[in-house]
């Protein structure tokens, strides 16, 4: 093992959209485990649309990261040293980690990594923070019923393509938006959604709806925002339920949009707009892995990732997500299994 860790700070914090200024690379001394902590060789690290929340100062769900602070983010790896009776050397796990090769973690924080489940990476995304979001948002925010349709924004992600699966097991009817033709196929040959609109090739949002989903909209899971949103607000039916799981579309205005709003809309058809935070579920988070580890075990839950190589190119692989680069989950591989 070598003594040297590389980890990616905040340098700047970014106006409007973040470019690779906003970050550097520095090296550290590998870091030594305290007591009950692991010493954690990172294999899989986490790009999360959130993160971009926190480069910017101020309150929100996650604390602001500090200008020259190391980046944090969810981290799949091996401990390679341990301080704890808890796990072994070898043992995969996952936890909040670093933008780095190693980390230490608190091996109370962390969880175990079965690789006869899923890839590893697979910890990240579908069976990860992603796959519980998507399975409480859905069914404890959206509350879907066998016939409802259930439109899905950012379908293609790592939460709403999960979205759209769970839907389909309800028995729902599923339409998804998402940016690419390879992703709008993906959606409707690989994930059986009933209908795929490709927004950037889509010029009347509405007409689209109108043919995807004739009966109307009964759960809207929103990850995006933006004239997405505006459209399928006018298509919603009596007693929607919109599910506010994220606004990616927004996460780069320097100022809350103003206008045109499809409040009114709202009005005849009484639809609630609910947002959710995916730690409100924490006491309930092992019904969810356990559940979404059957799924994915018998192949009844299908998942991608998108691997970025290197850690070297993390600041690419999260500035990805703001152009639609990824497929399903977005993660960076850092190491590898024979430790390289
Ligand atoms: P993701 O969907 O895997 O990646 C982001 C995707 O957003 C991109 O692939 C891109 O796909 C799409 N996108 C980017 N800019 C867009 C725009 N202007 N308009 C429409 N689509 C755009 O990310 P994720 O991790 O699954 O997260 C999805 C959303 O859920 C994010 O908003 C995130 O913040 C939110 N989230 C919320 C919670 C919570 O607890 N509330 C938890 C997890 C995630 P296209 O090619 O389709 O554009
Ligand atoms: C996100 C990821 C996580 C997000 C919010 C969370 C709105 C919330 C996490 C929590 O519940 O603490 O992308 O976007």
């Amino acid at each position: 093992m070598t003594n040297t860790n590389r980890e990616w700070l905040l340098a700047a914090r970014p106006e409007g959209e973040p470019d690779t200024d906003s970050f550097e690379l520095r090296e550290t001394d590998v870091p030594t485990p305290d007591p009950g902590e692991l010493l954690v060789q990172t294999r899989f690290l986490s790009v999360d649309p959130y993160m971009r929340g926190r480069m910017r100062e101020g309150e929100s769900y996650a604390d602001p990261w500090n200008v020259g602070d190391a980046l944090k983010g969810g981290i799949v790896g091996e401990v390679v040293e341990t301080a704890s009776d808890a796990y072994d050397a070898g043992d995969l796990v996952t936890g909040e980690g670093t933008w780095g090769d190693y980390a230490t973690l608190d091996a109370d924080d962390v969880a175990p990594v079965d690789p006869a489940v899923a890839d590893p990476e697979a910890y990240l995304g579908v069976l990860g923070m992603p796959g519980r979001t998507a399975y409480f948002g859905l069914l404890e925010v959206g509350r879907p019923k066998p016939g409802d349709t259930v439109v899905v924004s950012g379908a293609a992600g790592a939460v709403g393509s999960v979205v759209g699966q769970i839907a389909k097991r309800n028995g729902c009817r599923v339409v998804g938006f998402a940016g690419t033709d390879e992703k709008t196929d993906w959606l409707t040959d690989g994930l059986d959604f009933d209908a795929a609109i490709n927004y950037k090739t889509t010029d009347d949002y509405r007409a689209a709806l109108d043919a995807a989903a004739p009966d109307g909209v009964d759960v809207y899971f929103d990850n995006v925002g933006g004239p997405i949103t505006d459209a399928v607000f006018t298509r919603l039916n009596l007693d929607a339920r919109v599910a506010v799981c994220g606004q990616i579309a927004h996460y780069n205005d320097e100022e809350v949009p103003t206008g045109p709003r499809k409040l009114p809309q709202l009005i005849p058809v009484r639809a609630s707009v609910e947002g959710l935070l995916v730690g409100d579920f924490a006491t309930r988070f092992g019904e969810a892995s356990e559940q979404l580890g059957q799924w994915v075990a018998t192949g009844d839950l299908r998942h991608r990732e998108t691997v970025v190589e290197g850690l070297e190119n993390a600041p690419d692989a999260f500035l990805g997500l703001f152009s639609g680069d990824n497929i399903g989950k977005q993660v960076v591989r850092v190491s590898s299994a024979d430790g390289e």
